[in-house]
């Protein structure tokens, strides 16, 4: 299909909390890439995000810090859109669910399934506090865990042992409202079948997007459609929402499940009148970007509701991603284990390239991923600064040194084969640029890019211009070449500042005022041209693109995380009432993990040096037999084999530590385990959440060199 319109949305973020770096990398940042990459193509593109504000998420943030809903949204819709702005993510339109275009859009379209005979009218008891008049979320119900006995566990999860609870479960169930014990009450809620939409989702998914959606979102819509849809509920009793705009429906409001992705309709309505041909119009290709717990929302119950509706387009695809988490932990905000993007901004001023820059090149796009301070300083001196930034600063700083401070000229016979190799190279990066981002493969895509600044660095390196200029003399004999090779080098960062803008805006800004050139040289159809620059057109001194990170930032940073985990579990546990956590699934998690180990006694130098510390390589490991826990290892000492016999057979499965590099106490004393002769100890250390991990040298050792 040629596609006439782009609609992307971001998915709506709660207005409940701040959004941490995990919400960037899974979302925000990859729909900004391709928003901005598909405006450089100069395709009609409309980008809409807003805050989501209603839902028990809402309610819940707002009992917890005793202040009302509406200053719970109020406050964080600020943090949050200012937040986006400060990282360049280029919404196009940034709106608010509480806006009453928002509530009269996402009315008229319940009305409209209602009038239409859509909704399934059922009755059902739910829990209620008598004493403050109204019907209990899941989450506004306590009581004791069936499972491991947690008296404060939620009626939809206990947090200790992780179990999904349904409210009668709980054992001496009460409000988290007013400890009242609940009582049981009818209540009549409005019902999508989804399961009457199964036929036609199956047919729409399963044979429609196996070949274009991403498999992680594929499978899971699949194991959902598999296991069976059922109806579900479009209404809440609550006081905070849309109203359900029936007459027999006071005190309930519309799910927000129901509302929020209605969200994107009203969002671009509020953006432009011709908000319709967007979502109406066949040729216009709409884009959910989403984290993976939205994922069955979006398409699923979302597409079944547009298409009860009819007049819109669904979505061509979700390019949902998986979760970052942090330092090796699952980002959790009620233990405050997140690193969010207002106070990365504060402490890092001028630094969202390198924070968008890291974010999308260890972005969780087929799993789970973790960010660490370290390699995101790691990335940012190792690759951004470089590779990027030393090609695009040795190229401006020779360029004034050797050529006048002018785009070189360039004289055909002396071009040589690197020369034609490099334009080569240049005309081919484009492709595959555009091929990922086309395809949602922004890690690949930033690859890619970093890959040819790789090649510019290799090609200058080659051609030394340097060492063609050692005296006046000499400079004059080479100055063909030297142009050749510095105009090229220009080339390439005029390309490179097109291509790194989808990714890295603020950098590509700053090459653009270096070059003296305008924003349109910008546009995508540009790159791959080796004639963007002008011969004899003079540019402006380097800028530094990126500074270094260092390791007192590093050391700063993690030192901040456990600050605030501390903070935030010793508060939990001053207070009476128990915490109310916001996000869907917090991971329980004992609070000790991560404090400092008890030492042990003080030791001297001879004390260590009794020991015979030596690197070796894992050649075979199996199972023991009848030892759960134990591994035989057969170890390439140097100048033997040995075999260790090692308790990590619950961490790793044999065949996927053959090869690793590991510390080994050489001189332990042998012993036996199992009938099996171990001699010697292999090093390991150990994570707060319990994981192992090698010890290993970081780069490759001979085997049996001693470790001191
Ligand atoms: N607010 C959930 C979330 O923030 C929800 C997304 C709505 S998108 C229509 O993860
Ligand atoms: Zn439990």
């Amino acid at each position: 299909m040629d596609y006439k319109r782009y609609l992307i949305t971001a998915a709506l973020p709660y207005a409940n909390g701040p959004v941490h770096i995990g919400h960037l990398a899974g979302c925000y940042l990859p729909a900004d890439i391709y928003a901005r990459y598909q405006r450089a193509q100069k395709r009609d593109v409309k980008f809409v995000c807003g805050s989501d504000e209603h839902g028990v998420p809402i309610t819940i943030r707002a009992m917890k810090e005793g202040i009302t809903p509406q200053d719970v949204v109020d406050k964080y819709n600020t943090i949050i859109k200012d937040s986006f702005a400060a990282m360049g993510i280029s919404f196009d339109i940034y709106s608010r669910t509480s806006n009453a275009i928002h509530h009269d859009t996402s009315q008229a379209f319940f009305t409209k399934l209602f009038n239409d005979g859509v909704f399934e009218e059922r009755e059902s008891e739910q829990y209620y506090d008598a004493s403050k008049d109204i019907f209990l979320a899941d989450r506004y119900i306590l009581g004791t865990c069936p499972v491991c006995g947690n008296e404060n566990a939620y009626g939809d999860q206990c947090e200790r042992c992780g179990s999904t609870l349904s409210p009668e479960q709980l054992l001496n169930p009460r409000s988290a409202l007013s400890s009242a014990v609940p009582i049981k009450k009818k209540t009549k809620h409005w019902y999508f079948p989804l399961d009457k939409y199964e036929p036609w989702l199956k047919e729409w998914i399963v044979d429609g997007k196996k070949d274009s959606w991403k498999p992680n979102v594929y499978g899971q819509c699949k194991s959902w459609l598999d296991s069976g849809l059922q109806p579900r509920a479009m209404t809440r009793d609550s006081n905070w929402g849309v109203p359900v705009p029936l007459a027999d429906a006071k005190g309930k409001v519309l799910y927000v499940w129901f509302d929020a992705p209605i969200g994107y309709i009203s969002a671009t309505k509020e953006l432009t009148n011709q908000w319709s041909d967007y979502w109406c119009k066949e040729d216009t290709k709409l884009v959910h970007f989403i984290g993976k717990d939205n994922i069955v929302f979006h398409c699923i119950i979302f597409p079944a509701m547009l298409k009860a509706h009819g007049g819109f387009v669904l979505p061509d695809n979700v390019p949902a991603n998986e979760f970052l988490n942090i330092e090796g932990e699952k980002v959790s905000t009620s233990r405050n284990w997140a690193v969010w993007v207002n106070e990365y901004i504060t402490d890092f001023p001028d630094q969202q390239d390198t924070l968008r820059y890291v974010l999308c090149s260890n972005a969780p796009e087929t799993k789970d991923n973790d960010f660490t301070w370290k390699d995101f300083q790691d990335r940012t001196n190792n690759e951004l600064v470089s590779i990027f930034g030393n090609f695009i600063n040795r190229t401006f700083v020779l360029m004034h040194k050797l050529c006048n401070g002018k785009v070189p000229p360039v004289k055909d016979e002396l071009i040589n084969d690197a020369d034609r190799q490099l334009a080569e190279e240049i005309k081919n990066a484009k492709t595959k640029v555009e091929n990922c981002l086309e395809n949602y493969k922004f890690r690949d895509g930033l690859f890619e890019v970093i890959d040819l600044a790789r090649k510019g660095n290799k090609y200058l390196q080659d051609n030394a211009p340097w060492s063609l200029s050692k005296t006046p003399e000499i400079q004059l004999l080479n100055q063909g070449r030297i142009d050749i090779c510095l105009h090229l080098c220009l080339q390439l960062t005029a390309n490179l500042s097109i291509l790194i803008n989808p990714f890295l805006p603020f950098t590509a800004g700053k090459m653009i005022k270096m070059m003296k050139v305008v924003d349109r040289i910008l546009d995508w159809e540009n790159a791959g041209k080796i004639n963007l620059l002008k011969i004899g057109y003079s540019l402006r001194a380097p800028e530094l693109l990126f500074r270094k990170i260092e390791d007192t930032e590093v050391a700063e940073q993690v030192e901040k995380l456990r600050n605030n985990l501390k903070q935030a579990t010793s508060q939990k546990m001053e207070q009476n009432t128990p915490p109310v956590a916001a996000e869907a699934a917090p991971q329980p998690k004992p609070e000790e993990a991560l404090a400092a180990p008890a030492q042990k006694p003080e030791i001297t130098i001879d004390d260590f040096s009794k020991m015979d510390l030596r690197v070796g390589t894992i050649l075979k490991a199996e199972k023991v037999e009848k030892a759960d826990k134990l591994l035989k290892l057969e170890l390439d000492m140097g100048n033997e084999i040995r075999t260790v016999v090692s308790g990590i057979a619950l961490h790793f499965k044999p065949e996927e530590i053959i090869g690793k590099q590991v510390t080994v106490v050489a001189n332990l004393a042998p012993r036996k385990m199992r009938g099996i002769e171990s001699r010697g100890m292999i090093l390991m250390a150990q994570n707060g959440d319990g994981r192992l991990i090698f010890v290993s040298p970081l780069e490759v050792a001979d085997n049996g060199s001693e470790v001191r």
